[in-house]
């Protein structure tokens, strides 16, 4: 059976009940059909049509879950654990389990005070259930198996009931055979919005949950065993080129909510912004016990919420800061060659195997450069091209595209950034001065500001560009320079100096 016959029988007629495991107050009336989502790229956010006004969350890659309000006010949603087939960028698919089509399953959304009614029905070959991660509610409906309830078997449908008594930004997972079957990828988020549509509002709202697979080149399942050496690291489920971009208006104010089921911590990294943790799997935070940050540390089996106002147009890389955690299937034996000449091997090697190519002597690039091709079902280990090249990303990577005039709920990616003129780091001639740019980014050449701060943005920096020698001796910087290549420094009394203040925004 393939995943389109799957799911045409896991509609409503389809539906399996077990009698004994579905709670008596909801026999009488029918399961309610379970949505199921083909696409993998972002869903338009769900607008309540009905009951108190909210701003939905816009889920990375991913959709929200429908639901319906029965006449004695229970929202109900139905949640359907089942193999899912997910492509995790152009170029690779796996094969997981998930929740309605798709890992992570679809996102729940609901409002502080709702009565909600979760029916889950296990598709999977083995028994799960759903813990729902950072709730307050009765035991019973904590979903861990064997300890607060029998297991959800096979073809069985549970209901979990309960009410939403607190705001914020949570998930779900199974709390069964949890190991194996969050490293397969079952794994959602839960967002409750405040009953006070004017607390803690925001224009744009994203979420997004991060997990990493091990699965070999050319192969399609995870294996589940590994503990640490993942090679995909992913954004629900996506890697860098597959990750869709945040698209933000500018003068929005913007929330990212994350969390982590994955087995290490991801410092999640924006550039262009600073910007403060306004929420945890725990609650709000207080306005007087929030800091600023550039990066947030995303521990494990945790979730942060941050906020920032949108008034610095550009493309924003955003990306977990582990280094390796931005690239994609890697080979983490391979041996450093920096600095070695391999040009007397190649000669060598290529007589034996023709085309042989050594890398790494100048550094990792030359791999991207050369696209070497890899198996069936892999991603390079970096990849994806931005409007001046190669990216050289991969992995937990995406974009903030900021831009002005989008109209509210336009979520489609607007394309690369026009950055206005003289905004953009530029080549210097050799042996010419720096040509004068034009714009609000002109070069500060005030030798008065070398080093002093200024207004409390900082210090100035003072930028020598510096031509490496490469080859043999390697790539150290202290290498003397050729004296054919005349360096700025070089040039008496025009030391080149970029004021950072007039590259930021301007608050
Ligand atoms: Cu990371």
């Amino acid at each position: 059976m393939n995943r389109r016959e799957f799911i045409a029988v896991s509609g409503p007629g389809a539906m399996l009940v077990g009698a004994a495991s579905v709670s008596g107050r909801v026999l009488a009336a029918s399961v309610p059909e379970a949505a199921s989502m083909a696409e993998v790229t972002t869903q338009p956010p769900l607008v309540p049509k009905t009951g108190p006004d909210y701003n939905p969350v816009v889920t990375l890659n991913g959709w929200t879950l429908p639901w319906r309000v029965t006449a004695d006010g229970w929202k109900e949603f139905h949640l359907v654990a089942e193999p899912v087939e997910r492509e995790i960028a152009p170029g690779m698919t796996a094969h997981l389990w998930g929740y309605n089509g798709q890992s992570p399953g679809p996102t729940i959304e609901a409002v502080e005070g709702d009565k909600i009614r979760i029916f889950v029905t296990n598709k999977l070959p083995e028994h799960t259930t759903v813990h729902w991660h950072g709730m307050i509610l009765p035991s019973g409906m904590d979903g861990v198996g064997g300890l607060t309830q029998p297991t959800i078997k096979p073809g069985e449908t549970f209901a979990y009931e309960y009410v939403l008594t607190k705001s914020g930004t949570f998930m779900y997972h199974p709390h069964a055979d949890e190991t194996f079957q969050m490293a397969m990828g079952m794994m959602g988020s839960f967002v409750v919005h405040p009953k006070d549509p004017a607390f803690m509002r925001v224009d744009r709202d994203f979420i997004f949950l991060t997990a990493a697979y091990d699965i070999d080149p050319g192969a399609y399942v995870p294996k589940v065993a590994t503990m640490t050496d993942f090679n995909i690291w992913v954004w629900n489920s996506r890697a860098f080129p597959g990750i869709d971009p945040l698209v933000v208006a500018k003068g929005d104010r913007v929330r990212v909510r994350m969390g982590n089921l994955s087995m290490t911590n991801h410092p999640i990294h924006m550039h262009g912004y600073d910007f403060e943790v306004t929420g945890t799997d725990g609650g709000w935070v207080k306005e007087s016990a929030r800091w600023p940050e550039v990066s947030i540390d995303l521990p494990v089996g945790a979730m942060r919420a941050f906020e920032f106002k949108a008034d610095n147009p550009g493309d924003w890389a955003i990306h977990c800061h582990k280094a390796h955690h931005t690239m994609n299937a890697m080979g983490h034996s391979v041996r450093t060659y920096i600095g070695v000449d391999q040009r007397e091997v190649a000669k060598r090697v290529g007589q034996l195997i023709p085309g042989y190519m050594p890398m790494g002597s100048t550094g990792g690039a030359a791999m991207v450069e050369m696209g070497m091709p890899g198996p069936e079902n892999t991603l390079p280990m970096m990849t994806g091209t931005g409007p001046f090249g190669s990216v050289e990303m991969g992995g937990m990577f995406s974009v903030v595209k900021v831009r002005e005039g989008l109209a509210r709920g336009d979520y489609k990616d607007p394309g690369w950034y026009q950055h206005p003129a003289g905004t953009v780091a530029y080549k210097v001639q050799d042996g010419a001065a720096p040509a004068a740019q034009t714009g609000t980014a002109a070069p500060d050449m005030n030798p008065a500001r070398i080093g002093a701060g200024k207004g409390g943005r900082g210090p100035t920096l003072e930028v020598r560009a510096r031509q490496r020698t490469l080859g043999m001796q390697g790539m150290a910087t202290s290498d003397p320079m050729p004296a054919a290549t005349p360096t700025t420094s070089s040039m008496p009394g025009t030391p080149m100096q970029h004021d950072m203040s007039t590259m930021g925004r301007q608050r």
